[in-house]
């Protein structure tokens, strides 16, 4: 059986990898199971410190994570690396050579590394790698790495998903960096000059002095300057050094703060656009905009008004739009359950008549009652007799007499299910699991649901 989001869940917030590695992957395919698997661990979220790292390809950034991760290490912090490459969906080029690089860093249990490429707009990267960031947090990550490409618009798309943002940058750009100016003091809380064990890193310090003198930065957020050689490792523990204290006054001031809410904000404003999208293009998708267009093609009708009409035929509640408006799968009908006065009557007509056979009878405490299951092809039937005279199936047979008690409807992951029917406001009986005979995981849903009929979903390992 395939694990449940709920195993998923559990996973990432013990930190265990495959579950943290898995759910990753669902994020970047995009599966419906990622974003209830989000939604559950995001109470989670919001402990570790979020550290962007960009600049120009080439420039060392993957080294100075790898120094940095170390550095960390060492002080028994755990650190998450997302390595995010935006350019090349296919290549994973420079991902295999960090592999290498980051090989020891890979075996380290308090590390966890990722690569994240582009699978479409980078829009939904950007988007992909915050909810990676979010499962790294939510792992118990206390440091997280975003490593991406460039400075360009791209980048401070992503680095908007960081605490803080390192730019770094190389000797020998020449007119580059004039280029690349408005990214670096955009999103640069932290400007490294790394190969600083090239010529021309002084130049490119007094350089960048001078584009932060001309720029409008308070003091308080004025970016330090570190010098760094990444191979050596020389300048990582100052350029650690001045992250911190970054933080800590970001912390102080309440700008940490206002800027992950503001992160939240555009994370907010962001799903419900996509959300109202996807409403508005399934409606488009529908002929009635054929027929509507018809009507604008023959002037019958302007586009706005058009749109107003398609607008207005949106249901007011629409939720649930991940992957469809159906995520719940019923396989099939796992039983039908049957009250009866006494099992062993009833069992004569079902065995000696019809010829089925029982598979043996069991007493669910829980329920108060004595079972037989009575396999019928993919199916069964359940006989249910109460053991008590208050039992429910007694009261069910004082109040109905004998007959279909209720339809268990065989599902994958009962939670999920659970979770859905909830979101959509079902009536239910059991909003936990609980356990039924035959060791399934079971939860009735209120009869008014079901349109008179009680219905159970069972979840059971086969
Ligand atoms: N001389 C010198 N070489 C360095 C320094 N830091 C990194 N390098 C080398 O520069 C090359 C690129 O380093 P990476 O860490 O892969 O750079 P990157 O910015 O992650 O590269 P991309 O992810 O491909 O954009 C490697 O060969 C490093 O060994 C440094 O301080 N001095
Ligand atoms: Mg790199």
């Amino acid at each position: 059986m395939k694990t449940s989001i709920s195993d998923l869940v559990r996973g990432v917030l013990q930190s265990d990898r495959r579950s943290i590695a898995r759910l990753i992957t669902l994020i970047e395919d995009q599966e419906p199971e990622a974003f209830l698997a989000l939604k559950q661990i995001f109470p989670a979220t919001g402990r570790a410190y979020v550290i962007g790292i960009t600049g120009p390809p080439g420039a060392g950034k993957s080294t100075l994570v790898d120094k940095l991760a170390k550095h960390l290490r060492r002080q028994g912090c755990s650190v998450g690396i997302i390595a995010v490459d935006p350019t090349s969906p296919f290549s994973g080029g420079a991902i295999l050579g960090d592999r290498v690089r980051m090989a020891d860093l890979a075996i380290d249990p308090g590390v966890f590394i990722r690569s994240m490429a582009s699978r479409g707009s980078l829009g939904g990267l950007s988007w992909a790698t915050a909810d990676a960031v979010k499962v790294l947090d939510a792992g118990g990550m206390d440091y997280i790495f975003v490593e991406t490409v460039g400075v360009g618009q791209a980048e401070v798309e992503i680095a908007r998903h960081a605490d803080l943002t390192l730019v770094t940058l190389v000797p020998g750009l020449g007119d580059e960096i004039q280029a690349m100016k408005a990214g670096v003091l955009e999103i640069g809380d932290l400007l490294v000059v790394n190969k600083a064990d090239r010529e021309g890193a002084d130049r490119l310090v007094l350089e960048l002095e001078t584009m932060l003198d001309l720029s409008r930065h308070e003091n308080s957020s004025r970016p330090a300057i570190v010098k760094t050689v990444g191979t050596t490792g020389e300048g990582i523990g100052f350029l650690w050094k001045k992250i911190e204290e970054r933080l800590i006054s970001m912390k102080a001031s309440g700008e940490l703060a206002n800027r992950r809410k503001e992160r939240l904000r555009q994370e907010v404003l962001e799903i419900w656009q996509r959300q109202l999208w996807q409403v508005i293009d399934s409606r488009l998708a529908g002929e009635n905009v054929d027929r509507l267009l018809e009507r604008i093609v023959k002037r019958q009708i302007d586009p706005y008004t058009a749109v107003e009409q398609i607008l207005a035929s949106i249901p007011p509640r629409f939720k649930n739009l991940w992957g469809g408006e159906l995520r719940m799968q019923i396989r099939k009908i796992d039983h039908l359950g049957i009250a009866v006065k006494s099992l062993a009557d009833a069992l004569s007509f079902y065995e000696n008549i019809l010829g089925l056979k029982s598979a043996g009878t069991e007493v669910v405490e829980d329920q108060k009652v004595k079972v037989a299951f009575l396999p019928v092809g993919d199916s069964e039937i359940e006989l249910l007799e109460s053991t008590t005279a208050d039992g429910p199936i007694a009261k069910f047979i004082e109040k109905k007499g004998e007959g279909l008690h209720h339809i268990a409807l065989r599902v994958d992951d009962l939670e999920a299910a659970l979770a859905e029917l909830k979101e959509k406001g079902v009536r239910l009986i059991d909003t936990e699991p609980r356990y039924g005979a035959g060791g399934a995981r079971i939860a009735f849903l209120h009869p008014q649901a079901g349109r008179g009929v009680l219905l159970e979903l069972t979840e059971r390992q086969e």
